[in-house]
């Protein structure tokens, strides 16, 4: 009976470092896991290809006016209204136009399918020259 308590005594902290053991491997294993998910997620895309198009719209042009991309690639426009509001819609894609507020970056994405040469407009009336601020995407 007198010695039961030491030896319970001694294995106890036996324990707690083993718990302190598995839990600092845990915390190893988990950076471990993350670096691989970014890496695996870093390649994937860029399988994909996702392009990236910094745009600006102002009275009668958009800039740059024409864009190259891949078959197959997203492309996400950010685009810039500077002078005023303007709109953005890719021509022959159904209720695509998106609104430009003046000094706002608006996100457009689109999915470069098919090879050919699209043609994207202003879709909010700027002014006298409106039918002219237009550009092209060449899908090849
Ligand atoms: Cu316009």
């Amino acid at each position: 009976m007198f010695r039961t308590p030491p030896l319970l005594g001694s294995s106890a902290p036996c324990l707690s470092l083993r718990s302190v053991k598995e839990a600092f491997m845990k915390r190893l294993a988990a950076p471990a896991l993350l670096v691989v998910l970014i890496m695996t997620g870093g390649s994937v895309s860029a399988r994909a290809e996702t392009k990236e198009v910094q745009m600006t719209a102002k009275k009668y042009e958009f800039s740059p006016s024409s864009v190259e991309v891949p078959v197959g690639a997203t492309v996400v426009f950010k685009i810039t209204a500077l002078d005023r509001d303007h709109g953005f819609e890719i021509e022959g894609v159904k209720d695509s136009c998106v609104e430009l507020k003046k000094g706002e970056i608006a996100t457009v994405e689109y999915k470069a399918e098919k090879a050919g040469t699209y043609s994207f407009k202003c879709c909010k009336r700027c002014g006298l020259h409106h039918g002219q601020m237009r550009g092209t995407i060449v899908v090849k």
